[in-house]
């Protein structure tokens, strides 16, 4: 059986799970995840009656990966092509894969507060039938506040943590061991890119690798930090041209 993963095409969490399949050219087959719809069959799979549940997660012959990590654990093992984990640096990996959570953390709380102010970009949330429909923005508000407190985002100083996370990046990367164009985080790409790179989703979304309606887009975009890591976009942006590969399957 090919592996299963359940994602949001749209999500930088998804995305970290995708760009590791990928790059270790594992063989999966991608399915859309339903937010609310699709939460009883991703608790049957992953066994969890309680507590909250997200994607992706990776249906596997052995059971169900209910993390990012352990979904790129898994394309490690199993795939080819680059280490994504050397075994001397996996504690830095880690580091840098709590750091991106940090990151993404805040700018989920910062990007769906300003989602929420947007009609245009609650309209593009629902199935493409309901937009227009009286009353369904209020759902659709309702799905995003729902998110909100489902990961317990603050309302106050997220523009400040995620800064704090990038000048870190920043900071790595300048005394990163890579002589390569662009610099990795490691002396050779890892998976510390994969998921410190997914952080400046909530600065300036990718022009690839993630699928994100026009309105989420502008609402993702943060002008002045955008101005202010630059230089950060660019890193990222040529990691994506030289390490992404081809864009996913079909869902
Ligand atoms: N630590 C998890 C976090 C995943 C996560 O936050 N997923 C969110 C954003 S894609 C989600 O499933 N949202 C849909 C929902 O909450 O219904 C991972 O990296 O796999």
């Amino acid at each position: 059986m090919k592996p299963q993963l359940l994602h949001l095409s749209s999500s930088p969490w998804s995305e970290r799970a995708r760009w590791a399949l990928q790059s270790r050219r594992v063989d999966y087959q991608p399915r859309t995840y339903k937010p609310l719809l699709g939460e009883p069959e991703l608790r049957w799979r992953l066994r969890k009656w309680s507590g909250p549940v997200s994607v992706p997660v990776l249906l596997t012959a052995d059971g169900a990966l209910g993390d990012s990590w352990q979904i790129a654990q898994f394309a490690a093992r199993h795939g080819s092509g680059p280490e994504l984990f050397p075994a001397a640096d996996l504690a830095r990996i880690e580091a840098w894969n709590t750091l991106s959570e940090q990151g993404l953390a805040a700018g989920r709380a910062l990007s769906l507060a300003r989602v929420l102010r947007d009609p245009a970009a609650l309209a593009e949330l629902l199935p493409p039938a309901l937009r227009g429909v009286p009353g369904m923005e209020a759902v659709a508000a309702g799905g995003v506040r729902r998110t909100l407190a489902k990961y317990g985002a603050s309302a106050e100083g997220n523009t400040e943590a995620l800064a704090a996370v990038l000048e870190k990046l920043r900071d790595d990367l300048a005394h990163s061991p890579s002589t390569a164009t662009p610099r990795t985080l490691l002396a050779e790409f890892s998976y510390a890119d994969i998921t410190m790179a997914q952080v400046l989703v909530f600065v300036r979304p990718p022009a690839t690798g993630l699928k994100i309606g026009r309105a989420n887009r502008a609402a993702f975009d943060d002008a002045a930090l955008a101005t202010r890591f630059a230089d950060l976009l660019a890193w990222r942006d040529a990691l994506y041209a030289q390490y992404r590969g081809a864009p996913p399957p079909r869902p």
